[in-house]
């Protein structure tokens, strides 16, 4: 194993364990040895927090293991986040509101589609997590966006997208809308009508460029 691979699986151990300090502290030794901070995010804490959820499914893990994981998934992530933002500081390619559908909180995968987003260059209005339609849509107008992000983790609350979708093209807005999250396809993005469909948030920033007409050479 090179010396990255052994920082990755301890952030992933770390996220594991729910350990704050340990992740927090692994993240700042990964910025200091030049590791790019999405690479210590996909290879280190995803799969962490990916085993977590997969232990917690196999009754390995109780809920209060699986939260104390998302704990120092976000501890990591708070030092991390900043040098995403500092990676790309481009001029704005478009307006974007983004937000996890109501009923769901999960905002990590949210989170991070939302910070890349604007470290390409995007200016975005992070609405936080369990949003409710409307105010997807009033903060769309009020915003001025070229795009409405939605994320779902939950089969049970997939449904907002579809309300969603409806509701924005019933407003009229030029907003387009772009739908993720895990249990998340392209086939459930087409069925609702979104305009588009990325599954991490690399390939959402590709989408997003396309939605308002700023492919990858642009
Ligand atoms: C961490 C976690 C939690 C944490 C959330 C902490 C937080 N602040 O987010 C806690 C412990 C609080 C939690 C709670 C619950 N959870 Co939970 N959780 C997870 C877990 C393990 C990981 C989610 C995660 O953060 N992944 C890491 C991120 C980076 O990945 P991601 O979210 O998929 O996002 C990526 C892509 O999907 C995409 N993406 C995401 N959003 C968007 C948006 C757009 C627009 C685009 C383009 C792309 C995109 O890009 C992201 C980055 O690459 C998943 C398991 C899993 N494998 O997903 C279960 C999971 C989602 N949870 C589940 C459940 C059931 C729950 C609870 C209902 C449990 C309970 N009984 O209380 C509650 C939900 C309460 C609620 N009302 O929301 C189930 C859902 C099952 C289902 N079919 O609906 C899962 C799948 C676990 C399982 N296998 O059973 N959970």
């Amino acid at each position: 194993m090179t010396d990255r691979q052994v920082l990755f699986s301890a952030l992933r151990v770390a996220v594991l364990d729910g350990d704050d300090a340990a992740a927090g502290r692994l993240a700042t030794q990964a910025l200091a040895e030049g590791v790019p901070a999405l690479e210590a995010i996909e290879q280190g804490l995803v799969p962490g927090i990916r085993q977590a959820g997969q232990r917690w499914e196999e009754g390995e893990y109780f809920l209060p293991e699986l939260v104390t994981a998302a704990q120092a998934m976000k501890a990591a992530m708070m030092v991390l986040q900043p040098a995403l933002d500092r990676d790309d500081p481009s001029s704005s390619l478009g307006r974007v509101v983004i937000g996890t559908v109501e009923g769901d909180i999960h905002d990590i995968g949210k989170t991070l589609v939302g910070t890349l987003l604007s470290a390409s260059g995007f200016t975005v209005s992070d609405e936080g997590a369990s949003v409710p339609v409307a105010r997807f849509v009033a903060r769309a107008q009020e915003f001025g966006a070229d795009l409405v992000c939605a994320s779902a983790l939950l089969t049970t609350t997939m449904p907002k997208q579809r309300e969603l979708a409806a509701a924005l093209k019933g407003s009229g807005l030029r907003a387009k809308l772009m739908v993720g999250g895990a249990p998340v396809n392209k086939g459930w993005a087409d069925a609702i009508g979104a305009d588009g469909y990325a599954d991490n948030a690399l390939a959402a920033v590709a989408v997003a460029r396309e939605l308002v007409g700023r492919g990858a050479t642009d």
